[in-house]
């Protein structure tokens, strides 16, 4: 079609030699194995490069079977405009009347181009200080957060207001080239094995409950925060003394997301099954995969996992200092408080303090005394000074020496041992408990060195794919 005397090119043959084109075509076709993509793309090089010289040659698209797809307000045409309308006319170039025209989609007449789609006129937002604001979007003036703009869609223009600043919690900061208040750090609440729990103040707990529990949940002490609610459902293993973690339900922005032990590699959206990654409320919730976690992430700083097994970990944003209830406390850097009651007032056990946080029962379900192990203290001494299984742990040579200064092991060896001493002879609570271990030293940016071996705790884990499982 390129040569053919009486084709849509022929107008240009006298100024352009199509036979280069040609043979770059057929070249390019023969590579791709004839894919006709590779044949519009030949015959479009050299419709663009006629017209650069000011030819525009025929509509070649229809007989070369090489449609062109416009997006919404748009339609495609054979010598449209080099410098097309757009909501930022003054980012125009300056010599627009003087260039050839160009093939592509053009939006319809009423419609004008904004960050690579077609939009009404009427929509356009506002430019300030060289940035295009959609309509209703608001940015600081100032390097302070303490100026804020707004674009009126009515007006094309900006009104701006004083404010306080950042609220408490946060600072102005730059992040990504966008300034804005941003917390200015996070607190992080974890509950692993059967369950332990240490708390955002860092308060450590025992607590064996077998209901859906708040982990932890904004309790409207901010109405200006975002709500939302985590809540753990723990289940026996084994033992009629220990829990552990079955399944995690995170809802924020009007979904809920539930991370359940029996599906792996999966997650329960508003009831239905789906597989990772996976978005919701318009990509404000955020669910995929890092490592072995489900990860679930707001845009509004709080991001939850759950490894499917017996680890769960909840991290807010300090703009949520205080105005936090559950399990994980309150957040106002005060372990001594962190057993607070739902009703007010401070719980006198691990075991009062985990009902009154209770959310559903289902039948059979209730909270123990944890189980009692007396010789406690000799067997966590005992293991300190073998430096083996548990003592690992603390060993200054072994694969966690990095993490010592960062996070004192004492309590994770404690924890360690207590869950072997509750499930005797069982190697999954060690394993839980060194991989809890490892988790909060990345957590806190420590390395951990190569810990598993053939004979301590070697990868078994059984991944459900559709119909058929894989065990790696
Ligand atoms: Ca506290």
């Amino acid at each position: 079609m390129l040569t053919q005397l009486d084709g849509p090119f022929a107008v240009c043959h006298d100024t352009l030699d199509p036979r280069p084109f040609l043979e770059q075509c057929v070249y390019d076709l023969c590579v791709v194995g004839g894919e006709r993509l590779s044949l519009c793309r030949g015959l479009s090089a050299y419709a663009q490069a006629c017209l650069e010289l000011g030819i525009s040659v025929g509509n070649w698209r229809p007989p070369a079977n090489c449609p062109l797809s416009c997006p919404a307000n748009s339609s495609y045409e054979l010598c449209g405009p080099a410098c097309p309308a757009s909501c930022n006319e003054a980012a125009a170039p300056s010599n627009c009347s003087g260039r050839p025209c160009v093939e592509g989609c053009v939006c319809l007449p009423g419609f004008v181009a904004s960050g690579g789609a077609c939009v009404p006129t009427s929509s356009c937002g506002c430019t300030f200080q060289g940035l295009q604001l959609a309509p209703g979007q608001e940015v600081w003036a100032d390097e302070s957060c303490q100026r804020r703009c707004t674009c009126n869609g009515a007006t094309h223009q900006v009104t701006c207001r004083d404010t306080q600043g950042c609220p408490a919690g946060e600072i102005c900061s730059d992040q990504n080239g966008l300034l804005g208040c941003y917390p200015n750090r996070f607190g992080t609440c974890q509950g692993s094995g059967d369950p332990h729990y240490v708390s955002f103040d860092g308060r450590r707990f025992d607590f064996m409950g077998t209901c859906t529990y708040l982990l932890v949940g904004s309790c409207g002490q901010n109405a200006a925060l975002p709500a939302f609610r985590v809540l753990v459902q723990n289940e026996h293993r084994g033992s009629q003394t220990v829990s552990y973690t079955r399944a995690v339900l995170v809802e924020a922005r009007g979904v809920k997301v539930a991370v359940h032990r029996e599906y792996p590699g999966q997650v329960l959206v508003d009831d239905v099954l789906q597989y990772l990654p996976f978005q919701a409320a318009d990509g404000q919730v955020q669910v995929f995969r890092q490592g072995r976690d489900a990860v679930v992430r707001t845009d509004f700083g709080l991001t939850v996992t759950y490894n499917w097994d017996a680890q769960v970990t909840a991290k807010v944003p300090s703009s949520y200092a205080e105005a936090l209830c559950g399990l994980c406390g309150n957040f106002n850097g005060d372990p001594a408080d962190d057993l607070a009651l739902r009703g007010g007032g401070q719980a006198a056990d691990a075991l009062a303090f985990g009902n009154s946080w209770q959310e559903e029962t289902r039948s059979g379900c209730g909270a123990t005394e944890p189980g009692d192990c007396p010789k406690l203290d000799s067997l966590v001494a005992q293991q300190l000074q073998s430096k083996n299984e548990c003592g690992i742990l603390a060993d200054p040579n072994g694969p966690f020496r990095e993490c010592h200064s960062k996070l004192d092991p004492q309590g994770a060896v404690r924890d360690c041992v207590y869950d072997r001493c509750l499930l005797p002879g069982q190697s999954g609570p060690l394993c839980d408990a060194l991989a809890t271990y490892a988790a909060a030293c990345q957590a806190a940016g420590a390395t951990v060195h190569p810990w598993r071996s053939e004979n301590l705790c070697r990868e078994y884990r059984k991944w459900q794919l559709g119909d058929s499982a894989l065990y790696i």
